[in-house]
């Protein structure tokens, strides 16, 4: 899929009071919005042309776009996220995505949904059932999906507390390539349809943060400092593009987050 648009928000003077389970401190504005930009840079590099939210200090998790809706070649999907401080972050998004998209839909209560659980696979969408996605989230997706023509699989993830989202654990890189962490290539592999899904990339466990990752047009987007990860998405034949993500990985956010492509 070859994407022409991205939508970014550069975190706040909020963003140290975001969710976080990490324990690896607070992260430092400068240095996240050093690599908010570096990340921005990498988009417009592959051609994409980006369109940045201003910060909003109501919502300091409002870094994480990629939670507030679903975009696909077709429609969009605007989302009801699972952390109740985060569900006001979607109305800016919709407002964004007006103009981009004729077909809009959007996860009602008592649904909840976050992007990060989306995992969109040639057309094909696996949704995972998290501590942020419920099951009539999940359920509401699928009937969205279904009206704009795509299938989808449900993916149970709340035995993993390791994984925030499904994405966390998963990453499809397009041409049958795929990154997984250990704990959820079985999983993966024994969905219907799925078994088909030879010879992933497993993260090694030490650089299971770096396994959401993202392929953009001619690239793959990763985080820096994974070495093992980096060497064996070059081995396939990667364009890697390393991003450094300290302070987003200190308020749990994966690399996917930080933007909505289409
Ligand atoms: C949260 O807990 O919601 C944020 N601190 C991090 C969200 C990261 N989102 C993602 O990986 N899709």
């Amino acid at each position: 899929m070859q994407f022409t648009r991205a939508i970014v928000r550069p975190p706040g003077r909020s963003f140290a009071a975001g969710l976080s389970s990490a324990g690896e401190g607070p992260p430092a504005l400068s240095r996240a919005l050093e690599q908010h930009a570096a990340y921005v840079r990498a988009l417009r590099d592959r051609g994409i042309q980006v369109t940045q939210l201003p910060a909003d200090e109501a919502y300091p998790d409002g870094t994480f776009v990629e939670d507030t809706a679903i975009v696909s070649a077709r429609g969009a999907i605007l989302t009801r996220p699972g952390a109740p401080s985060r569900q006001g972050e979607v109305f800016s998004i919709a407002e964004c995505l007006r103009d981009c998209y004729a077909e809009r839909y959007a996860i009602e209560a008592p649904g909840t949904l976050d992007g990060g659980d989306i995992c969109e696979v040639d057309g094909h969408f696996l949704i995972g059932v998290s501590a942020r996605t419920n099951a009539e989230g999940a359920q509401q997706l699928a009937r969205h999906l279904d009206r704009l023509g795509y299938g989808s699989s449900i993916m149970d993830i709340r035995g993993k507390p390791a994984l925030l989202h499904l994405k966390s654990g998963i990453a499809y890189l397009g041409d049958a390539l795929w990154v997984v962490q250990g704990a959820v290539q079985h999983e993966l592999q024994a969905l219907p349809g799925f078994g088909n899904v030879r010879d992933p990339i497993v993260a090694a466990s030490a650089e299971a943060y770096a396994a959401n990752c993202v392929r953009v047009n001619d690239a793959v987007f990763v985080a820096a400092g994974y070495p093992a990860l980096k060497a064996a998405l070059e081995r396939r034949g990667c364009n890697v593009v390393a991003l450094e993500m300290s302070e987003f990985r200190k308020m749990d956010g994966g690399l996917s987050c930080l933007s909505l492509r289409f």
